[in-house]
């Protein structure tokens, strides 16, 4: 049985951060309908397409599991089928530009007096304050949610991650909301507004280095490799390159191979627990006893040293060498995977992580499937809708228009 059958979610979702919310849902049994622009529909259906006419991976990766209908909420007969969309739905999720949904005018006040049990989901760009008008995207987010200014290496510029924290992740906020407030529902019986800003989901993200900030006030960070060589902290937490973060230190060294293979790397991390097998497995059993090396304490400046002195070992051995050695001797690290071999990771396909999608018109290709894995609600992963695929459907099986209804819609401006 899946977890969330039954739910019915109106997804006016579009672009990144809705659509994985939403996709989410889906995974989790969700009755997912899409509402698209008559025409192209969400703009990521033709946006970056690597086969013409054909819906993009962009579109496809982050619409699994939904159906799609058309309707043009600027024509009397879409807002009349979209109000009855909205008497049947328990969520109404929407990341519009800030003010669109209220000029199309289903804000919170009008959608409450059609169905007072929905629960309004938003994505915008900033919550409410000097930003609350703009328009933003990922990178963005990651900029002004704090993540670029604590990213890259000391000496450069700001610096954006590959990881989409700005849209997915604040499309995981979304669905937590969402699902608490159903949760809530059950008890209250009354519907609810849940908005997450796009910068507020950074920020949550980066807790870690607004704690730095205000650890700066007691003193230099030590676990920041600057620390260890002399250079001086500002007032704020600065880019840490690739500082293991927490208390244990960590750099990402070369393996065999590094000089034709940019991923040839590892990270890894001088965990103090496993100090003495560090030695070992490098060479330097000196080190276990040398006052200068023993503690983490005394290594904090000569980290650089250290680090290089490892990766004179692993530039011997494959990343995933090194990983095998280190793995049984508990030495944490792990390797620097490509994008080709995430796809190819037999261990990712068998949990479901990694899965291949048949799509009619593009035929197979690789997703991501749901991260999350429930033991009773199992997520299986079913292609994107093409544009408007579930017009019929949804006007005969979920509002119950009879033929004559349905055939005055399909004639009027509504789907077209
Ligand atoms: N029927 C009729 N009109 C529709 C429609 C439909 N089914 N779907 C969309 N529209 C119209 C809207 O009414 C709006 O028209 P008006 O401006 O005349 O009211 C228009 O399409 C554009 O919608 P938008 O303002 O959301 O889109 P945009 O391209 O201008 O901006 C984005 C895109 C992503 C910057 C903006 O939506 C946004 O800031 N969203 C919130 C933050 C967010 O989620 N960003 C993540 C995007 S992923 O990186």
């Amino acid at each position: 049985m899946e977890a969330l059958k039954g739910v019915n979610i109106l997804d006016f979702t579009h672009v990144q951060s809705g659509p994985t919310c939403t996709q989410l849902l889906a995974w989790f049994g969700a009755n997912v309908i899409k509402i698209e622009r008559p025409g192209g529909g969400d703009i990521t259906r033709s946006q970056l397409r690597d086969i013409e006419e054909v819906d993009s991976l962009y579109f496809t990766m982050l619409n699994h599991n939904k159906k799609s209908i058309t309707l043009n909420i600027k024509d009397k007969s879409g807002k009349e089928v979209l109000e009855d969309l909205i008497k049947k739905s328990d969520v109404f999720v929407e990341n519009f530009a800030p003010g669109t949904i209220e000029r199309m005018g289903y804000g919170w006040d009008e959608i409450q007096k059609i169905n007072p049990k929905i629960i309004l989901a938003s994505v915008k760009g900033f919550g409410p304050g000097p930003y609350e008008d703009c328009k933003v995207y990922e990178n963005i987010a990651q900029c002004a949610g704090g993540a670029a200014s604590t990213t890259g290496f000391l000496d450069g510029p700001p610096l954006v991650t590959g990881a989409q924290i700005g849209d997915s992740g604040t499309g995981l906020h979304l669905a937590l909301g969402i699902v608490t407030a159903l949760f809530q529902r059950e008890k209250s019986g009354k519907g609810q507004r849940v908005d997450v800003s796009m910068q507020d989901g950074v920020v949550n993200l980066c807790r870690v280095k607004l704690r730095d900030y205000q650890r700066l006030k007691s003193g230099p960070l030590n676990e920041y490799s600057q620390y260890g060589k002399g250079i001086p902290f500002t007032d704020t937490t600065p880019r840490s390159g690739n500082d293991s973060g927490g208390g244990q230190p960590g750099w990402i060294l070369k393996c065999k191979g590094w000089e034709n293979d940019p991923d040839a790397y590892v990270y890894f991390i001088t965990q103090a627990p496993v100090w003495d097998k560090i030695c070992r497995v490098i060479g330097k059993e000196e080190w276990i006893e040398d006052q200068g090396y023993s503690s983490p304490k005394a290594r904090l400046d000569k980290l650089e040293l250290i680090f290089n002195t490892i990766e004179e070992w692993t530039k011997t051995k494959s990343k995933y060498d090194v990983v095998s050695i280190c793995d049984p001797l508990g030495i944490p690290c792990g390797p620097i995977l490509s994008m080709k071999e995430i796809a190819n990771d037999q261990s990712l396909k068998d949990t479901g992580t990694i899965v291949e999608v048949d799509h009619p018109v593009r035929g197979k290709y690789i997703s991501v499937g749901c991260p999350i894995k429930l033991s009773d609600s199992k997520a299986e992963v079913s292609r994107s809708p093409l544009l408007g695929e579930h017009n019929d459907e949804v006007l005969r099986d979920i509002l119950n228009y009879d033929e004559d209804k349905i055939n005055k819609v399909k004639q009027s401006d509504a789907m077209k």
